[in-house]
């Protein structure tokens, strides 16, 4: 078969499957089985799609609360990312994290909802991977809202002096909760703040999986050689609120019914395919069936492991065994 063919196949799936996730976890709020609010990506897919593309396995990558793309890409196994988002006990971090803080130590991947603070932890990543002589790269994915916090500077900074093998990939979607990028950033696009950081910088596509993985494979190029930390900004749209719930009634109704009918990264790749003459119509619904049947699959499995058992609910709050005994002390506190 031809290789290019190949690849895109597998892209094309990965985008689906990445959909069809995101949807099972929208199954799981509508029916009260996921609590909290839930962020996904739909409609950020190509972006993530075209990550796994560059990753090798002791690469890292940090992510935020609209993490659960970057885990599928980071290869964070399926079975306990999703049932870490069901909040069960055979999920990453045993039910007790939910679906923002999702940490996979093996996969060197980990979430945090604090906006911004993925940065400096990639920073530590990379440093780490300095350190022990491995020419590991670091993925801090974040939003356009994170790039304005204090922390992204100082980490792209110190990424800079340090010349560390960090790469940023921003996810541009436009709006930060109900402000738009365009009030709240000084500069006309955030990739032109690269070289105030001593890093390269490229804004993308992110509609775009071949785009974003051109422009990723000239970033990880550039962080792997020690040449110091790279930004890809990836333009797209959130489909969805920003969180499950959210009125989202900032956003003009029109236009976002446009971008979700007409600017939709999975059917926008799939004209692109068949007009090229690269794979059929057949074709690309058979993947998009077989990636919604593993999904299924997966959703039915995750749906019958257990809830943690509610005796243990005081199991990480209290640390035992580093700081003095206070007095409170773990199993007991019931
Ligand atoms: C330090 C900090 N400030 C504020 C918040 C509240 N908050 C959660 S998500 C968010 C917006 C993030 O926007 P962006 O970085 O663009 O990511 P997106 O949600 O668009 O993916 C904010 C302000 C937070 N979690 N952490």
């Amino acid at each position: 078969m031809d290789l290019s063919t190949d690849l895109w196949r597998r892209r094309y799936r990965l985008m689906c499957l990445m959909r069809r996730f995101e949807e099972a976890c929208l199954t799981g709020v509508g029916s009260g089985e996921i609590h909290g609010e839930l962020h996904t990506a739909i409609g950020q897919e190509a972006i993530a799609a075209a990550l796994a593309e560059h990753l090798r396995p002791d690469d890292a990558v940090t992510s935020t609360h609209r993490g659960h793309l970057h885990a599928i890409a980071a290869s964070v196994p399926l079975r306990p990312l999703l049932a870490e988002i069901f909040e069960k006990e055979t999920g990453l971090c045993g039910g007790f994290g939910g679906h923002m803080h999702l940490f996979s130590p093996e996969d060197r991947f980990s979430t945090t909802g604090i906006v911004g603070a993925s940065l400096p932890v990639a920073l530590g990543h990379a440093y780490a991977a300095r350190l022990e002589g491995r020419d590991a790269v670091a993925v801090a994915a974040l939003g356009d809202g994170a790039v304005n916090t204090g922390g992204f500077a100082e980490a792209m900074n110190m990424a800079g002096v340090l010349h560390l093998g960090v790469v940023v990939l921003i996810e541009n979607n436009e709006w930060a909760i109900s402000v738009p990028f365009s009030r709240s950033s000084a500069t006309a696009t955030l990739a032109e703040r690269a070289p105030a950081f001593g890093a390269i910088g490229e804004r993308v596509d992110g509609l775009d999986p071949e785009a974003v993985s051109s422009a990723l494979g000239r970033a990880f190029a550039h962080a792997r050689s020690g040449r110091g930390p790279a930004i890809v900004e990836a333009t797209c749209y959130r489909f969805r609120g920003h969180y499950e719930g959210d009125l989202d009634q900032y956003r003009d109704a029109g236009d976002k019914h446009d971008r979700i009918t007409h600017r939709d990264p999975i059917r926008l790749t799939a004209a692109r395919l068949v007009a090229a003459g690269v794979l059929s119509a057949d074709e690309l619904a058979g993947l998009d069936a077989s990636a919604a049947a593993e999904i299924d699959q997966l959703l039915a499995v995750v749906r019958d492991d257990a809830q943690p058992d509610a005796a243990t609910a005081h199991r990480h709050v209290f640390a035992t065994g580093i700081a003095p005994d206070l007095g409170h002390d773990r199993e007991d506190v019931r």
